[in-house]
C-alpha cells in the first residue's frame, strides 16, 4: 500500500495514534496465537476499513501461533517464511510489506520480515490471524509505536479482520463497532477462564484452499439472497455466545457454535455461483459426530472457510472423542 493509497481514515488513525513518523528501527520479535471463532465473522460492512457487519468471538490456541521477527534490512526490504526467502511480488509478501508502510509512512527504513508459524500444517489451520498480529506486535515494538493492545488489534484489522482476535489468550471478542471510521472495531478479551474446554482439529484437507476467506465472504454478501439474514443472527449469536461463555455453560454454547457455523455454510451454498468449502468428507465427520451425539457424546463441530472440522468438548468427553475420531489433534486453550 503506498502512502498515496491508503484511505484518509487509516491515515487519521495512524497519526493520531502513533504519533510523528519513526525516524529508527530496533530489532524486534513477538508470537501471537491463532484463534478459532465459536460465533463467527462472515461480511464486511466496509471493505476499505474491514469494517465486519457483525460481532465475533473466538478462543485462542495458546502455544499455536505465529512468530514474527523485525529487523534492519541492508537495502531493499526482505520478507522470509519459515526461513525461506519470498519474493516481494508475492502476496504473501506483499501483504506484510504494504501492512509495514502503513507505519513506516515512507521512511527509508528498510525492513526484514521473518514470520514462521507453530501451527502444524497438518491441523489445516489459516495463520492469517495469528501472523498479522504477531507482526502488528512486532512493528510496534520495531517503531516505538507505544500502541496499546486494543490499539494493535485496531491496526490489525487492515490486515484481516480475525486478526484483531489474536491479541489475547483465551476467549475474544471482535466488537464490530458503530463509527464509521472503524475507531470503536476491535478486539476486547473476556476474563472467563475454562480450563475443561477443549478444542479437537480434525484434518480432512490441509491443501491450500481455492478461495481466500476474503473473496468468499465478498462473493457470498454480493450475491447470496440468504446472506441478508445473517448479519442479525451472527449478532445475536454472538451476544448468545459470549453469555454462555461467561456462564460456563456448555449445553447452550455447543449447539449454538455448531450452528452459527452451518448458518454460515448455508449462507455460501446459496451464493451464485454456490460456494463449498465443506467437502463429502467433512460432511462424513458430521453426520458420525449427530449421530454420536444420539448416543450421549458433548461434542459439537464448527468450521471455517475449509474443509477441516473442529470439535468443541469438554474434557470429561475426551476419550470419546479420541477414540471416535483418531486423527484428531486436541488443544487444550487454557492448560
Ligand atoms: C472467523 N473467518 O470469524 C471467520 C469464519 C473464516 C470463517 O475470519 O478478509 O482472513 O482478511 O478480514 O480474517 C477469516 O477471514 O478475512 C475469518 P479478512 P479473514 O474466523
Amino acid at each position: 500500500m503506498a502512502e498515496a493509497q491508503v484511505p484518509i481514515e487509516i491515515l487519521k488513525l495512524v497519526e493520531t495514534l502513533c504519533g510523528p513518523a519513526p525516524e529508527q528501527l530496533q530489532e524486534a520479535q513477538a508470537f501471537a496465537p491463532s484463534n478459532i471463532a465459536l460465533a463467527k465473522y462472515w461480511g464486511k460492512r466496509d471493505e476499505v476499513l474491514n469494517l465486519p457487519h457483525n460481532s465475533s468471538v473466538s478462543v485462542s490456541l495458546g502455544s499455536l501461533g505465529s512468530y514474527t521477527k523485525i529487523s534492519a534490512a541492508e537495502g531493499a526490504d526482505e520478507v522470509y517464511l519459515a526461513g525461506k526467502a519470498l519474493d516481494r511480488s508475492e502476496p504473501f509478501a506483499a501483504k506484510v510489506l504494504q501492512f509495514v508502510e502503513l507505519f513506516r509512512r515512507g521512511q527509508s527504513l528498510p525492513i526484514r520480515v521473518d514470520t514462521s508459524n507453530s501451527i502444524p500444517t497438518a491441523a489445516g489451520l489459516a495463520s492469517s490471524a495469528s501472523g498479522f498480529a504477531a507482526l502488528m506486535k512486532a512493528l510496534n515494538e520495531a517503531f516505538g509505536l507505544a500502541l496499546s493492545l486494543p490499539q494493535q488489534s485496531l491496526f490489525a484489522r487492515f490486515g484481516s479482520g480475525s486478526a484483531t482476535r489474536s491479541f489475547w489468550d483465551g476467549f475474544v471478542t471482535w466488537e464490530r463497532g458503530v463509527r464509521s471510521d472503524g475507531s470503536d472495531s476491535y478486539g476486547v478479551p473476556l476474563e472467563t477462564e475454562w480450563p475443561e474446554f477443549r478444542i479437537a482439529l480434525v484434518p480432512v484437507n490441509t491443501a491450500p484452499k481455492s478461495h481466500s476467506s476474503r473473496d468468499g465472504m465478498n462473493h457470498t454478501t454480493a450475491t447470496s439472497p440468504l446472506y441478508a439474514s445473517w448479519p442479525k443472527q451472527a449478532e445475536e449469536d454472538f451476544c448468545t455466545a459470549v453469555a454462555a461463555i461467561k456462564d460456563r455453560d456448555f449445553p447452550t454454547l455447543g449447539p449454538l457454535c455448531e450452528a452459527n457455523a452451518l448458518a454460515m455454510h448455508a449462507t455460501m451454498s446459496a451464493a451464485r455461483p454456490a460456494l463449498h468449502y465443506l467437502s463429502a468428507q467433512s460432511w462424513e465427520i458430521l453426520e458420525k459426530l449427530s449421530q454420536a451425539r444420539g448416543d450421549g457424546l458433548a461434542a459439537f463441530a464448527t468450521m471455517d472457510a475449509g474443509p477441516n472440522i473442529k470439535l468443541l468438548y469438554l474434557d470429561a468427553a475426551r476419550d470419546d472423542v479420541m477414540s471416535l475420531f483418531p486423527t484428531a489433534t486436541e488443544i487444550s486453550p487454557f492448560n
